[in-house]
């Protein structure tokens, strides 16, 4: 690892200003896609008077996060082979209240014709052994610069309240190096009982909220009858008199 680490530090020194480069496209890069997504988070609220998002947070992946992807992944070190094959350098993360949002926004992103998907990995459909679920999306946006269009790979995580709390929690115990390893697994357990539980709460939650829209509809429509029959009522004895 500190070979690498040094051969890393060698590489910055040599290509700092490529290197900010690079990073600055990436922060434009999660400027599109936020905005794309604040802009459904809008018209979701004009148009049916709610919002499917409750949070956004983006960040650009740490030197030290790519040097172990570098390590992990076993490519070169070269930022042209750090563009092509490591794919989570620019991550947004947005978090909706209902799973059915988590869909309705990925299918709408990917609609768009600026937007080229290049994987889906459902993580929710199909969860990790540790019980980890969320959409994530690696995407390919284009970015405008002075003199040139430029497409940059972005990962893009979509995730309920509920799966986000469990995530952080679970990545905070992933990341503590100081747990006895009995105590470990024991988390690790209780963990994914966690996680099944917070599904079941998603899915009865979502229920809930179709239901509400439901009962909503069926209160709206049984209104609308009943003023047309007033309406109609009101009409026939007007042409009576
Ligand atoms: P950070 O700090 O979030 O950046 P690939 O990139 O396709 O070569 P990778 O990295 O295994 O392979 O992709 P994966 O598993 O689809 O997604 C990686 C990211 O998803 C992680 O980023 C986490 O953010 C999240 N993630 C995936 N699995 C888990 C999990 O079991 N628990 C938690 N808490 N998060 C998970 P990084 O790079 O690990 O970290």
């Amino acid at each position: 690892m500190n070979n690498i680490e040094d051969e890393f530090l060698d590489l910055i020194q040599e290509n700092t200003k490529p290197l900010d480069t690079l990073m600055a496209y990436y922060r434009c890069a999660i400027m599109e896609v936020e905005t794309k997504f604040k802009v459904l988070n809008e018209q979701f609220s004009l148009e049916y008077d709610r919002n499917p998002i409750e949070s956004i947070k983006t960040r650009v992946k740490s030197i030290d996060g790519i040097v172990k992807k570098v390590h992990r992944k076993n490519i070169p070190l070269t930022l042209q082979s750090i563009e092509q094959n490591i794919t989570d350098i620019a991550g947004v993360r947005v978090v909706c209240s209902f799973p059915e949002d988590i869909y309705l926004l990925a299918d709408c992103l990917l609609q768009q014709d600026d937007i080229r998907l290049i994987e889906k990995k459902d993580y929710i459909k199909k969860p990790k052994d540790s019980g980890y679920r969320s959409l994530h999306l690696i995407v390919a946006v284009p970015i405008f610069l002075q003199d040139e269009k430029r497409e940059m790979k972005v990962e893009v995580q979509l995730r309920t309240i509920a799966m986000d709390f469990w995530a952080s929690l679970e990545h905070k115990v992933r990341y503590k190096k100081n747990i006895p390893e009995n105590e470990a697994e024991q988390l690790a357990v209780e963990l994914t009982e966690c996680a099944r539980i917070s599904a079941e709460l998603d899915n009865r939650m979502q229920d809930i909220r179709n239901r509400i829209a439901a009962a909503e509809k069926t209160g709206t429509d049984d209104q609308i009858q009943k003023q047309s029959r007033i309406i109609s009522g009101t009409l026939r004895k007007s042409t009576n008199r």
